[in-house]
């Protein structure tokens, strides 16, 4: 039963971007699947959102190859790692087929992607309570006056899409501040994706734990990255 729900499932996901061909965004769906086995081979399953605990679709401590889309962050403890340690796990894919790094095999009990939930290159921003991506989450696209349960607990930090951001140590937007932009540029046919990892806040020359508030576009003198990277093609076949 799992199975024929799993094949009806990809069938409708295959039939739906085989509808919308040709639509714009329609090539840049965001999946992983995680498979079982080296080079795509055994169980599997597709994942296109968050998923906390991996037992729960039966892969935990299981995936050691994936295919996908999308910039996926990848961890051993389920909840993403809230205590975080000094390892780091991503899968970043433009519709390529990879085995996983050799320490990230058969480990991951968490994952979930950075980036906007709409397209997959929308401007958005995810900040980290702990290093390298892990644990709580802020998250947006517009400007955030302060930052909630995330206050002064900021240690790492992504941004995707064209805009600059804006990192402030005070709240509505005053304090030091430190601007990002994208520096990691792919293509693959007509899907574009661009992001900045930053993940350690010496990155960005900012006190860890000190982020307060971000604000849309470049507005500090101190500048990460800068608009308008140049884009290298990602081959399929890598
Ligand atoms: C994976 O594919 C490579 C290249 O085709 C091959 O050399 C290797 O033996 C394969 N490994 C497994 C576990 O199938
Ligand atoms: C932020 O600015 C708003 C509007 O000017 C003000 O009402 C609010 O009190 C300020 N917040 C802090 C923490 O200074
Ligand atoms: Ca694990
Ligand atoms: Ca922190």
């Amino acid at each position: 039963m799992k199975f024929i729900e799993l094949w009806c499932f990809l069938a409708f996901i295959t039939s739906s971007i085989l509808n919308e061909k040709g639509v714009a965004g329609a090539g840049d769906f965001r999946y992983v699947t995680g498979y079982a086995g080296l080079n795509y081979t055994g169980d599997y399953y597709q994942f296109t959102d968050y998923t906390p605990d991996l037992s729960v679709v039966q892969m935990d401590n299981t995936i050691e190859s994936g295919c996908g889309i999308g910039l996926w962050l990848l961890y051993d403890a389920v909840n993403y790692d809230p205590l975080a340690d000094e390892s780091e796990c991503t899968f970043r894919s433009i519709g390529e087929c990879r085995n996983w790094d050799f320490q990230c095999r058969n480990m991951i009990s968490s994952l979930r992607y950075a980036g906007s939930p709409y397209g997959l290159n929308d401007n958005y921003y995810n900040l980290y309570e702990g290093t390298l991506f892990k644990g709580r989450e802020f998250r947006g696209n517009t400007d955030a006056a302060d930052l909630g349960d995330l206050d002064m607990a900021v240690s790492s930090l992504i941004v995707t899409g064209q805009s600059g951001w804006t990192f402030y140590t005070d709240v509505n937007f005053t304090g030091f501040s430190a601007c990002v932009y994208a520096d990691e540029h792919y293509t693959n046919g007509d899907i574009v994706h661009d992001y900045a990892r930053v993940q350690y806040m010496s990155q960005l020359g900012l006190p860890d734990n000190s982020i307060r508030s971000v604000a849309r576009g470049c507005l500090s003198e101190r500048v990460l990255g800068h608009p308008g990277g140049e884009r290298s093609g990602q081959d399929a076949s890598d």
